[in-house]
């Protein structure tokens, strides 16, 4: 009984932590995921609509959805707001065309009333390729001291070796109510 009682009482006092994966395509974002989830690299191909996973680090578990990011899923991601803590945007460091882009996107999805209580990681990804934009370009060009509504950090990291990828999620640990 007493182990019933524990194992009811663990269900609920380990909430699950909703996290958004977002960012234009080709950014990393499944990559991301799946460095979360082992520690192999996979091979992604496009992701069409979205991937969910579960995923538990340090004993917090949190419910990962990788949303699409070609143009046309874009226009859906307000759909998986609702009840988010955590988002994650993705950047691709080599990709300077379209950070204005990235910018707009951004900014768009912050002014989302369901975000509201989101705290937000900004992943500056592919640090591994030479010539790719520092995290502190990123943040500078990103206006990211701007934003007083969300409580935000950025990450530089490499998603095919994994590199900065706990930091970010130590940050983030370190932000939600548990
Ligand atoms: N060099 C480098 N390539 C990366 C990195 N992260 C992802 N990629 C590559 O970028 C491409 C797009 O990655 P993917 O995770 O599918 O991006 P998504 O569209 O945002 O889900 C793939 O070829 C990845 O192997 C990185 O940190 N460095
Ligand atoms: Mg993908």
């Amino acid at each position: 009984m007493g182990i019933l009682i524990s194992k009811i009482w663990s269900l609920f006092s380990n909430k699950e932590h909703k996290v958004i994966i977002v960012g234009l395509d080709n950014a990393g974002k499944t990559t991301i995921l799946y460095q979360f989830l082992m520690d192999e690299v996979v091979h992604t191909s496009p992701t069409i609509g979205s991937n969910v996973e579960e995923v538990t680090w340090k004993n917090i578990r949190f419910l990962m959805w990788d949303i699409g990011g070609q143009e046309s899923i874009r226009a859906a991601w307000h759909t998986y707001y609702a009840n988010t803590e955590v988002v994650i945007l993705v950047i691709d460091c080599t990709d300077r065309e379209r950070l204005s882009l990235v910018k707009e996107e951004f900014y768009n999805m912050l002014a989302n009333e369901d975000l509201v209580k989101s705290v937000v990681l900004v992943y500056a990804n592919k640090q591994d390729v030479k010539g790719s934009m520092t995290a502190a370009e990123i943040s500078k060009y990103l206006n990211l001291t701007s934003i007083k509504a969300h409580t935000w950090h950025i990450q530089a990291c490499c998603a095919l070796t994994g590199e900065g990828l706990n930091s970010g999620l130590e940050w983030v640990c370190s932000k939600i109510k548990v």
